[in-house]
Order: C-alpha cells, then sequence, then structure tokens
C-alpha cells in the first residue's frame, strides 16, 4: 500500500508504515497527517497485522508540523482545527491500538514529531538520533501529547526544561532519562526494530492490547479501580487460546505458538 507521503508495508504480520517527505524531513502537511492516520487505522484493524512499526524516510523522523505549509503559519492558520484534525487522532490511535507498536526513530524527531514517537509503545533510536521539543522556540506549547506524556516519562524537572528549553537531547540522553526504551547503532536500526516487531506480532496480541489498555488507565485511576480493570482484563484474558497455549507451551517446556487470539 502507499500514499505518497505515507508508506505501508505488510509482511510477516508486521505493517511497517514509513514517513515519506525526507526532502522536509518528514515534517507533515495535512495530507501526510490523513495519510498516517489512513495507514494506522486499516492496519490497526487488519487481522493479519499483529504489531505496527512505524519509521521515517531519510536523515530525519519527522520534524513536526510542516511549518512552510500555508495552513499552519498563514493569516488564516487555525493551529487548533490542524491539531484537532491532524496530530491528536494520529496519537490517539497509536495509544489505543490493540496491537504493539514499535517506533524506529532513525534520526531528528522535532516538535510534533518527537511526541508522534513517544507514543508508541517501543520506543528505539539510532545513535545518532535527537529530540527536540522544539514548541517553545517558535512560541508554542508542546503538543501531541508531549505535555501529557514527557512529565510521566522523564518527570516534572525535565519535562519542564525540555519545553521551556527546547533543547535537543541525544539518543542516549532519552534512553538514561527514561523517554524511550533504547538506543542501537545506526546501521543496526532497521535489523533490530524489525526483530522486536517480530517478536511482537508473534506474541499473546490480547494480552499485549490488555497490558497498553491497564498502562494507560493507570494514569487516572486508583489502586482500587486499577486492581478492578487488572482482574477483568484477566478474566477476559483467562479464556484466550494463547493463555491456553502459553501454559501448554510452558508445561511441555517449549516454545509457545500464539495465535493473538
Ligand atoms: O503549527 C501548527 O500547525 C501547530 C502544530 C505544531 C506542531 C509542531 O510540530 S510545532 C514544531 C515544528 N517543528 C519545528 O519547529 C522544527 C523545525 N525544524 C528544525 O528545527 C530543524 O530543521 C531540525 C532541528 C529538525 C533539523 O535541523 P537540520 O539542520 O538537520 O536540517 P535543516 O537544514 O534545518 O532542514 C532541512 C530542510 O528541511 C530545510 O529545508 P531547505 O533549506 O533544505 O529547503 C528545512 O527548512 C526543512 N524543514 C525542517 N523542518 C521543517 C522543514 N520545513 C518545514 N517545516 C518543518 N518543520
Amino acid at each position: 500500500m502507499a500514499g505518497s507521503e505515507v508508506l505501508t508495508e505488510i509482511t510477516d504480520g508486521i505493517a511497517t508504515i514509513t514517513l515519506n517527505r525526507p526532502d522536509r524531513l518528514n515534517a507533515a502537511t495535512s495530507e501526510m497527517l490523513t495519510q498516517l492516520l489512513e495507514a494506522i487505522r486499516s492496519t490497526g484493524t487488519d487481522h493479519e497485522v499483529r504489531a505496527l512499526l512505524i519509521t521515517g524516510a531519510g536523515r530525519a523522523f519527522c520534524a513536526g508540523q510542516d511549518l512552510s505549509d500555508p495552513k499552519a503559519t498563514g493569516p488564516s492558520a487555525d493551529l487548533a482545527t490542524l491539531i484537532e484534525e491532524g496530530w491528536n487522532p494520529i496519537v490517539a490511535a497509536i495509544r489505543g491500538l490493540p496491537k504493539p507498536v514499535v517506533v524506529a526513530v532513525n534520526g531528528v524527531a522535532a516538535g510534533a514529531g518527537a511526541n508522534l514517537a513517544l507514543a508508541g509503545d517501543i520506543v528505539i533510536a539510532a545513535r545518532s538520533a535527537k529530540f527536540i521539543q522544539a514548541f517553545a522556540l517558535i512560541g508554542l506549547v508542546p503538543d501531541s501529547g508531549g505535555t501529557w506524556a514527557l512529565p510521566r516519562l522523564v518527570g516534572d524537572a525535565r519535562a519542564r526544561g525540555l519545553s521551556l528549553f527546547g533543547d535537543p537531547i541525544d539518543a542516549e540522553t532519552a534512553r538514561d532519562w527514561g523517554m524511550i526504551w533504547d538506543v542501537v547503532d545506526d546501521d543496526a536500526l532497521v535489523e533490530e526494530t524489525t526483530a522486536i516487531a517480530r517478536k511482537l506480532a508473534a506474541g499473546p496480541t490480547l494480552g499485549y492490547a490488555a497490558i497498553k489498555r491497564a498502562i494507560d488507565a493507570a494514569a487516572t485511576n486508583t489502586l482500587d479501580e486499577q486492581l478492578d480493570l487488572e482482574r477483568d482484563l484477566q478474566r477476559e484474558l483467562g479464556r484466550s487460546r494463547d493463555y491456553a497455549e502459553g501454559v501448554a507451551a510452558f508445561m511441555e517446556k517449549r516454545s509457545p505458538e500464539f495465535e493473538g487470539r
């Protein structure tokens, strides 16, 4: 499948979605955001797909909103509409997707591009990648979930510093601060992230969906509510074929063959 600005390829249960405006560092136009949302939604409902892998073409992951788009900066620009119709549904779709989303940050991730990356479940950056909360540099507030995700990931002090200064942080600092899962050498990024996506695509998809849901719910639940949610999710999972297979494989001392149901 191919839109011109977002490419989608499905192989071995993995949908690889590539942001594809490399000459603009994959800065997003409204058209690109529409294509990205469509790619996430359609692969999300495709039963053959059990993991998503999002990356960027060329030397950048994504430089955020395309600032040369008159819709973003012209006299009639309505940033709320751009965010409401463009970035917000994408972040919500990734967070709410009942499948694991791996993000391969192949280069700089700036502005909404950084927060798009942070919406993923497992974020792996190339060693040369950088994360920039560039918003304050142009008089804006971090969007696309940045003010929600950053304090949770790196704590209040670092979230404020990153947002107020807009300085780049390198991939190793992002990992050491708990912003992302791991860093790999640039030339190993594709291989490593594909291996991770492959492992997740062969895993217990319903269980993964429940893990995503429970961890997200913990952001607002009380402990009692969370205990109830875990109980309810476990009740459902206890009836799944993958649970039966997981237990059988353990007892038989073999690797499980999960089907995602
Ligand atoms: O505005 C709204 O709609 C509200 C929503 C806002 C969400 C946001 O994302 S706001 C934040 C927008 N993004 C930024 O402010 C980042 C802007 N880009 C940069 O700061 C730098 O380009 C980078 C730090 C990302 C990379 O720097 P560098 O030196 O590696 O590359 P470069 O030379 O700056 O960029 C290469 C080309 O990409 C260049 O074009 P040229 O000179 O070759 O014709 C540059 O203008 C273009 N480019 C990079 N980012 C954007 C962009 N063009 C349009 N929009 C961009 N965001």
